[in-house]
């Protein structure tokens, strides 16, 4: 690096200083309280810089948010030009230079990744910034902004968007002009390509009853009223709750999709009744879940595992009639990504029921996506709502390649080009998968009752242990073990013996500063029973601080 390259980015690295603390790139970039983001955010600037000249001046994106975290926290990931989630071998640059403890460690981290991977710094540099509806997002985002600019990269800021969004816009600026050309990189863009291919499916069809979506009172609120209006509310009625992004305090706070799924209830303050149609978004529209209450009144959730086998089976169909194959007439290959957390029954309906063959990853949509561009068609959910479904180019030539024979084979393959248009390709997308789901089930009029009817959930609980250091707890074999703290499995292991269809695993949150506990048995008793005595020897045994989890 030149000597004032050097005296630029040191110069500017003095006005974000660093505070005492280990920072990790974990499951969804680094993410903490907002507070201690400054420093770390100016050196994502400086890592986006080096990432837009390793690809040659292809445009990096940045979103600055903290998804489901409560509103104090923020975080910051980022995104590949094709609106990948960054490479694994980066995240280990990201945490050198944000660990790096003075300025000449900082300039000696710089070097290495320009050495590792043979940068030239003459290169022009792009990024993009977009942030959640979060308070501390303005500060954080003139922090990344002098980043870049430290090491005279260009950056463009979209203010305030969903995270898909961002990842949408992306895409679209580089591959603009190109034959893989995604989409106008603006946010009317996004909703437009949307809505027309919504509109190509559902016009003409009968409208279901209205949609309740609780937007967390975040950026999922004012981003969805902007699709539903260029959608037309003829064609899809959302009813839109939780709405507030200007009151402080209300993102995410007793709503969202995280809140749905780990406490397995409606979000406080709706009221819901039987017959309606709900579901909800986190606080930066890349999850989604669904609910209802059923005739007795209970709460029924239909959560990424329902979400997937939906989509999975209704894909897998349209495929069938529109006899679309590989050139070469061998099968396009259909397949399902999941995680630890995916409820057994679910992976049991997939294999047994629907046939499809299903890869577990560990915990992160990063690995899930990675494992689903292995399939021609690979459909990829996370049990909290995160997730999406990807069509390889092989895939997308096949529907193209014949008009069909029939009418029928025609409607098929005209459906199979619209939703590969219509579900987000580039990360798991609320909005996007929305309207996947509202297009399945317009197809049949299909009730969220009858959906949920393909497979019954077996009882499943999720807790948060609070412990000194979640470091110790060092996850294998896709998040299902432990192979440290030492002993800690065993334990586990002989209280699952105890319970019928028991399974339980432990492993530290990437995203918040607790270690999860994720139980499943036979009845919701036994469940809690598992749930509740592993809580209690992780937070006894291994360093629980705080409130010891309870009933
Ligand atoms: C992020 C990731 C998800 C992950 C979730 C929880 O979601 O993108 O893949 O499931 O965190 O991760 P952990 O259990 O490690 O805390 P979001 O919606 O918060 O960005």
């Amino acid at each position: 690096m030149s000597a004032n390259t050097f005296a630029l980015v040191v110069e500017s690295s003095a006005k974000h200083p660093r505070p005492d603390q280990q920072f990790t790139y974990g499951t969804a970039g680094f993410r903490m309280k907002a507070d201690l983001l400054d420093s770390v955010i100016f050196r994502v600037g400086l890592l986006a810089v080096l990432r837009s000249k390793s690809h040659r001046g292809k445009t990096v994106g940045v979103m600055i948010t903290a998804s489901h975290n409560p509103e104090h926290d923020n975080g910051v990931k980022l995104v590949e030009p094709l609106g990948e989630m960054l490479a694994q071998a980066w995240e280990t640059y990201a945490m050198d230079l944000a660990n790096a403890a003075t300025p000449d460690a900082l300039v000696a981290a710089l070097n290495k990744i320009i050495a590792a991977e043979n940068i030239d710094l003459a290169q022009h540099a792009a990024v993009v910034v977009a942030r959640d509806t979060r308070p501390s997002g303005p500060a954080l985002v003139a922090s990344l902004v002098d980043g870049v600019k430290a090491l005279a990269g260009v950056i463009t800021d979209f203010g305030v968007m969903t995270t898909p969004q961002l990842h949408y816009v992306t895409r679209c600026i580089n591959t603009k002009g190109t034959p893989d050309a995604y989409g106008e990189p603006t946010a009317a863009g996004y909703y437009k390509k949307l809505a027309d291919a919504y509109l190509k499916i559902a016009k003409g069809r009968k409208p279901l009853s209205a949609l309740h979506v609780d937007a967390a009172n975040g950026v999922g609120a004012p981003a969805l009223r902007e699709l539903a209006a260029t959608i037309g509310d003829q064609h899809l009625g959302v009813v839109i709750a939780n709405d507030d992004i200007a009151t402080r305090g209300k993102l995410n706070h007793n709503c969202g999709a995280d809140f749905v799924k780990i406490s397995q209830k409606a979000p406080e303050g709706i009221d819901l009744k039987p017959g309606q149609r709900w579901c909800s978004l986190d606080g930066d529209a890349d999850r989604i879940v669904f609910y209802y209450a059923d005739a007795s009144g209970k709460f029924k959730l239909l959560d990424g595992d329902k979400i997937a086998t939906l989509a999975a089976g209704y894909i897998m169909s349209l495929i069938r009639e529109a006899k679309a194959t590989h050139a070469d007439g061998t099968p396009l290959k259909v397949g399902l990504v999941q995680t630890a957390y995916a409820n057994g029954s679910s992976t049991a309906y997939v294999r047994d029921t629907l046939k499809v063959p299903v890869v577990f990853t560990p915990t992160g949509v990063k690995h899930l996506h990675h494992e689903a561009e292995h399939f021609d068609v690979g459909v990829y959910f996370e049990a909290n709502g995160h997730g999406t479904v990807l069509f390889s180019k092989a895939a997308v030539k096949a529907f193209e390649a014949t008009a069909g024979k029939s009418e029928s084979e025609r409607a098929a393959l005209e459906a199979l080009r619209t939703l590969s248009d219509l579900i987000n390709q580039t990360v798991g997308d609320a909005l996007s998968d929305m309207l996947m789901v509202e297009v399945v089930l317009l197809g049949t009029q299909q009730t969220l009752e009858a959906w949920d009817a393909g497979y019954t959930d077996l009882p499943s609980r999720q807790e948060k242990v609070k412990v000194q250091n979640r470091a110790l707890f060092v996850p294998i074999k896709a998040d299902t073990e432990l192979a440290e703290p030492a002993g800690l499995q065993d334990k586990i292991n002989e209280q699952v013996a105890k319970f019928r269809k028991g399974r339980c695993f432990v492993r530290p949150s990437g995203t918040e500063d607790i270690v999860r506990v994720y139980a499943e048995a036979e009845t919701v008793q036994e469940t809690e029973d598992l749930a509740y005595t592993v809580c209690g020897i992780v937070f006894d045994g291994y360093g629980g601080v705080g409130e010891r989890p309870a009933k």
